[in-house]
């Protein structure tokens, strides 16, 4: 009965601020509070207050006054939770916020778990999986694209859209159940055809959707970018100029960077995930040669990769190592260091490589705004529109789709190889079940616990 009992936490940091709100939720949410709020007026029958009304006056423990507060009720269904609710707007301070809290706790509440406010509202049906799960996204969201794409997600985008392809499979599986269980009155003449049309309407909605990942998971995570280059190039002055700061330690020492360095930077609405690394070049060195391979390893996942080389001096068979590199790979090259006389001209590059050659100087701070005007119509070249379209931002989504779609594919599989009908049903029904965990339904406890056992607490 554990997910009856009354929960309460924390919902505002506990630290020196103005408010705190600690959180009641569940069927002994108004006893707690009535036990230990006072209100300003003492005739105040407290049990009987309408929903969603807010009440002033003191939190005591016995005799004590522990803070002045504000009380706010929310009666079930209408709440956060689908359960009465009591916040109780305190003043933000740690040891107040703890000493009331500990005072809740006695008074017939428990701890919550991470996430259990937001589970509750689950299990009590009041939103689905992907609008729980889109509430922890909106909390992290870095930017301002992947909160406009949290809120709609919030708001049910993604069910919406699960729901629609959900409803078309459950009507044809009904149909061919139908059809099989009556022989009689339901004929299949010419079923077949019309079904794989169908499935394949339906796959081509579910690419779709999963191409969208793609861009989701960069709003999310934001775009990895890593700075690639031979040592001394100025690949950490590049990550401290566009950082703004000197976060990197530069020097004209060769292989100063050894480690990967990794910074978040905001370029409008992108997020970058910015990585500063070792300098490639062949080294005896045993600290450096480990750098080299992780800057390597860096190099293939990563979304963009900013490779600088010193325009002072001329190629060399590093500069080709990396030139290998970019093959395949979003990538902008930067000849830094134009300030100085040039050994190697855009042209010359431009010879070597598909990807756009850009002249900077990172001493200079020349040339950066024109390279962050790169990096985003990389990114965005105006057909990345996300108002309208339901973006996937969460893997889990994105590996429910992946199933679905498989088992669409094996339904039209089934139709060419000319297999009997009830084959279609099995995939069907698969392609029905993998969607609906999106949604949170035909799923276990336990997945549902490790879920929410990733959100903050309070939440
Ligand atoms: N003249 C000039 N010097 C630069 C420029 N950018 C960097 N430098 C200098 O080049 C040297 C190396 O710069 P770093 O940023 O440490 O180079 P790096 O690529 O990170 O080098 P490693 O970490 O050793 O791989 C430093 O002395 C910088 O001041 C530039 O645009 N113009
Ligand atoms: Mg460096």
């Amino acid at each position: 009965m554990k997910e009856f009992e009354t929960i309460a936490a924390a919902a505002t940091a506990m630290s020196s601020s103005g408010i705190g709100i600690i959180r009641i939720s569940g069927e002994d949410a108004f006893s707690v509070m009535e036990k230990i709020f006072r209100p300003h007026n003492r005739n105040k029958n407290m049990a009987g207050q309408p929903s969603y009304t807010v009440h002033y006056g003191t939190i005591v423990d016995g005799e004590e006054v522990l803070d002045e507060v504000l009380v706010l009720l929310m009666r079930g269904p209408h709440s956060y939770t689908a359960e009465d609710t009591v916040e109780i707007d305190c003043h933000g301070g740690r040891l107040v916020m703890q000493r009331i809290l500990d005072l809740v706790m006695r008074s017939g509440a428990r701890p919550a778990e991470p996430g259990e406010f937001t589970k509750r509202a689950f299990l009590n049906g009041r939103i689905d999986l992907s609008q729980a799960e889109a509430v922890m996204d909106l909390i992290q969201s870095r930017n301002k694209m992947a909160l406009k794409s949290s809120v709609s997600q919030l708001q049910g985008s993604v069910r919406q859209q699960i729901e629609k392809l959900r409803s078309r499979i459950l009507y044809e599986t009904a149909f061919l159940e139908a059809a099989l269980d009556d022989p009689e009155h339901i004929s299949l003449d010419g079923y077949a055809e019309k079904l794989y049309k169908t499935v394949e309407e339906i796959g081509g909605e579910i690419e779709k959707l999963l191409k969208s990942s793609e861009n989701g998971r960069i709003l999310r995570e934001g775009i990895k970018t890593v700075i690639l280059g031979k040592p001394n190039a100025g690949k950490s002055s590049l990550l401290n100029v566009l950082l703004g700061e000197e976060r990197a330690i530069v020097t004209e020492i060769e292989g100063t960077t050894r480690d990967v360095l990794e910074e978040q930077l905001q370029l409008g609405d992108l997020s970058l995930s910015l990585l500063d690394t070792a300098g490639i070049r062949s080294t005896e060195d045993i600290v450096e040669q480990i750098g080299v391979e992780r800057a390597k390893k860096q190099a293939e996942d990563a979304d963009l990769i900013l490779y600088v080389a010193d325009s002072s001096r001329p190629l060399d068979e590093s500069d080709e190592e990396i030139l290998d590199l970019l093959k395949g790979k979003k990538a902008l090259v930067l000849l830094n260091k134009s300030d100085l006389e040039s050994a190697i001209t855009p042209q010359m590059m431009e010879k070597r490589t598909n990807h756009k050659v850009l002249l900077i100087s990172a001493k200079e701070e020349q040339g950066i705004r024109e390279l962050e005007e790169e990096i985003r119509s990389l990114f965005f070249q105006g057909e990345l529109d996300f108002n309208d379209e339901v973006l996937i931002t969460n893997v889990r989504h994105k590996t429910a789709l992946q199933r679905a779609k498989e088992s669409l594919s094996m339904v039209m599989d089934s139709i060419q190889n000319g297999m009997p009908e009830d084959f279609y049903t099995i995939d069907l029904t698969d392609a029905y079940q993998a969607l609906g965990t999106i949604l949170g339904e035909e799923m276990g406890e336990d997945l549902i616990n490790e879920i929410f056992g990733k959100f903050c607490m309070g939440k």
